[in-house]
């Protein structure tokens, strides 16, 4: 972090040229905390995904894939994970051009690695990947794409994930734990027949001590994992408050944690799950959220601090609005199905415009490893691009700002919004 000295004393930026160079050169190489992904480390085994087959195994591909070919689903899920990646391979990367966002991807994080991104087969990228060592490329990996912090998704109804974090592994410091509560909040009373749950006998209608139960079955992840927020997605017909058990486990167990535990709670508002099984985790899809909803929560709720996401582009420019109205609201990331280049430059346009720099603008969703790198040299680019945007209209109404200002406002957005968020400073 710069001293207010440093950034007193750096050099003014009166050139718009000038000024374009050093917000590309700021907001290229600010350490970035990733606040939401699917990431695992190395050491949790079959969680930690990375290398060409599993890239090509990405459901955003795999949705993109059943568009051009003529395989079944059937067929396709059949097939082994290389088999996959290989079918996948040739019918976008050979047989087509890899046009999409996705697939772009793929194309950049094989140029990073000096690896052919027009290969006939995926010899040399199996090769390269197969070689090396993980703690290694780990560390690589996370250097190229500058990201200092990345923080998971744990679900305490994951067995795999929970055994591993029952046998007592020892976690990267570089990696962060956000407790993800789908399964309780979204499928109850379906979520008592869990592992995670069939042992502590709860009332499907939450009679009697259910409620006491689930709050200490909370504080015990929350004690294992120390997480830095906690989470949960919700459909577009989300609705707060309403008559449903969603409603009661959010006010008599998920907010009170929150409460207790000084903990956020991260809300991704619009998916559809499943509406095409058939895809499998790329068959989910999105709608629009009632953002009054949200509203509502932050209004009720004062002493929690909300994060939240939207999927629907529809929604984006009422969530600037939401918070500009809750200050317990941070809006964060453009996630899934408006992360792509064209809605993020716009978004992260909007949120400027309306929010300054009281925002985090960008997660990555990670699913394997190598996406980092991907992911966050196309978001850093399309954020530069806006940022520049931005200091060029000060610039115009005569307020020049120094290299070091420009640091400062991107260290806060990529880092300092979400640390002073969920007191990373305090842990
Ligand atoms: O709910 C989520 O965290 C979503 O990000 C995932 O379910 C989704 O499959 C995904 O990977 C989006 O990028
Ligand atoms: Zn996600």
């Amino acid at each position: 972090m710069l001293t207010e000295n440093q950034i007193a004393s750096s050099e003014m930026l009166a050139g718009s040229t000038e000024l374009r160079r050093q917000v590309r050169m700021a907001v290229s190489t600010a350490p970035v905390i990733d606040i939401h992904t699917h990431l695992f480390p190395p050491e949790f085994d079959s969680l930690f995904l990375h290398g060409i087959d599993d890239l090509l195994n990405y459901h955003y591909l795999v949705a993109e894939f059943f568009r051009s070919t003529n395989l079944s689903h059937a067929a396709f899920w059949k097939l082994s994970k290389t088999e996959r990646a290989d079918r996948v391979w040739r019918l976008m990367f050979i047989e087509n051009t890899p046009l999409s966002e996705a697939a772009c991807g793929i194309v950049s994080i094989l140029q990073a690695f000096d690896l052919d991104p027009k290969s006939p087969d995926l010899a040399e990228a199996r090769a390269f990947f197969n070689s090396r060592d993980l703690h290694e490329h780990f560390d690589r990996v996370l250097s190229m794409a500058s990201v200092s912090d990345v923080v998971m998704t744990n679900d305490p109804f994951n067995e795999r994930e929970m055994n591993l974090w029952n046998s007592g592994k020892s976690l990267d410091p570089r990696f962060h734990a956000a407790l993800r509560l789908d399964r309780l909040v979204n499928e109850w009373p379906d979520a008592i027949d869990t592992a995670a749950l069939s042992a502590l006998q709860l009332d499907p209608n939450l009679c009697g001590s259910s409620i006491s139960r689930l709050r200490r079955f909370l504080d015990d992840w929350i004690e294992r994992t120390a997480p830095l927020y906690m989470g949960l997605s919700l459909p577009p017909e989300f609705s707060f408050p309403a008559e449903n058990f969603r409603d009661r486990l959010l006010r008599e167990v998920v907010l009170p944690a929150a409460r207790d535990h000084g903990l956020s709670l991260a809300l991704m508002m619009g998916v559809r799950r499943g509406v095409n099984p058939a895809l499998k985790a790329a068959g989910d899809s999105l709608g629009r959220a009632d953002i009054t909803a949200l509203e509502r929560m932050c209004a009720a709720n004062p002493e929690v601090r909300f994060l939240a996401t939207v999927l629907s582009r529809e929604n984006q420019h009422e969530l600037c609005v939401a918070a500009r109205k809750f200050n317990n609201l941070m809006p964060f990331g453009c996630w899934w199905f408006v992360n792509n280049p064209s809605i993020v430059s716009e978004i992260t346009r909007e949120r400027l415009e309306m929010l300054g720099p009281s925002f985090i603008p960008q997660h990555s969703d990670a699913v394997v490893l190598e996406h980092l790198i991907s992911k966050w040299g196309q978001s850093r680019r399309v954020i530069a691009d806006a940022l520049g945007e931005r200091y060029e209209s000060l610039l115009q109404a005569g307020y020049t700002v120094s290299e070091g200002e420009i640091v400062r406002d991107v260290n806060r957005m990529f880092a300092e919004n979400f640390r002073d968020w969920v007191g990373l400073n305090a842990r």
